[in-house]
């Protein structure tokens, strides 16, 4: 059986790492485009010499010619710029909706079947502006932040209760701003619900931090942010499509009068397999939460609607 292909558009911090996850992983062929000359064909170069150190025989190759993602089973997008100190994920808006209109002419017209992982921030408007501009069917483009957002989300708990993290199980919704919903009735801890554990006011400050988790990492790194964690989570999308495992996981999917919204990308545990988003797992939220989600995606609407005003411009 060939091996599969998965195409990195974007060759950056999350691009790099992405390709040597899946390189580890053994997850297929790996092609690394980017408009900075060098930079990919640099990257992918290195990774192609760890392999007899790793024992992985795929071939990786860098490429600033996007018909070079051709025949691609897996597209993961970071292309765009990364976030600055003091920068919010909207000031990133105008000149990522450009950059994503290009990349999305590119897939649809080098890999039409591929499952399209959208990364770039603003996410909600990213991922909108790529399901728009390739016409693909709404289960073959997903946005990747609620398997970050409840990785932090996770670790915080964890690290509160010095329990490992795979006791913690945790779901954040809504859009991937500040605004995003760390859902407190559906974490728990082997089994327990988290708020038998640890005490409102902290998990309160446990919730502000995993909101504004990104925004931790960027004032920390200053030049850039963070990229193992998302490109983690992106794999493990990839990897749910690959190998059929219909995982259910929080990811930004278009919802058709799901959870009241309809026309929008939000984010929602959804279930991954073969079919990419086979299905929008809705589950019950308290009143607050409700509330919470709800002005969450009055955000991503506002977002949306001014990346419209781009996309038509
Ligand atoms: O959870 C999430 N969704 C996120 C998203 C978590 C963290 C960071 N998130 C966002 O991912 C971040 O705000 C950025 O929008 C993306 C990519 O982050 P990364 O850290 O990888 O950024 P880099 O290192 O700047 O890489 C972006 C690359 C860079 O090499 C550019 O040259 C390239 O994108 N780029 C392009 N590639 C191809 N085609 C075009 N047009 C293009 N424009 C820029």
């Amino acid at each position: 059986m060939p091996r599969k292909k998965l195409a990195m558009i974007g060759a950056g911090m999350i691009g790099g790492t992405l390709a040597h996850l899946a390189a580890l992983k053994r997850l297929g062929d790996v092609v690394l485009y980017d408009v900075v000359e060098g930079m990919p064909q640099g990257k992918a170069l290195d990774l192609l010499e760890s392999g007899p150190i790793e024992g992985f025989d795929a071939a990786i190759t860098g490429t600033n010619d996007i018909a070079d993602i051709a025949g691609a089973d897996v597209c993961i997008v970071t292309a765009g710029l990364a976030r600055k100190p003091g920068m919010s994920r909207d000031d990133l808006l105008s000149t990522n909706v450009k950059i994503m209109k290009a990349i999305a002419d590119g897939i649809r017209e080098h890999a039409p079947d591929s499952f399209v992982i959208v990364i770039t921030n603003p996410l909600d408007a990213m991922v909108t502006t790529m399901k728009k501009v390739t016409g693909f069917a709404k289960n073959m483009v997903v946005g990747q932040a609620g398997v970050l957002d409840s990785s932090r989300y996770r670790t915080f708990v964890a690290l509160e209760l010095d329990v490992s993290v795979q006791s913690v199980s945790a779901i954040v919704l809504g859009g991937h701003g500040d605004d995003m919903v760390p859902v407190r009735s559906l974490c728990h801890v082997g089994g327990v619900p988290v708020d038998k554990l640890i005490p409102a006011e902290r998990l309160e400050a446990i919730e502000e931090r995993t909101r504004k988790g990104g925004g931790e990492i960027v004032n920390l790194l200053k030049t850039g942010s963070a990229f193992y964690s998302p490109a983690s989570a992106a794999i493990r999308m990839a990897e749910a499509y690959l190998f059929d495992k219909k995982e259910i996981l929080p990811c930004a999917a278009l919802l058709e009068g799901e959870y009241g919204v309809d026309g929008f990308y939000v984010g929602v545990p959804v279930q991954i397999g073969a079919g990419g988003v086979e299905r929008v797992v809705e589950v019950e939220l308290t009143a607050a939460e409700k509330k919470m989600l709800a002005e969450s995606v009055e955000h991503v609407r506002e977002l949306v609607a001014a990346a419209d005003k781009f996309l038509s411009a």
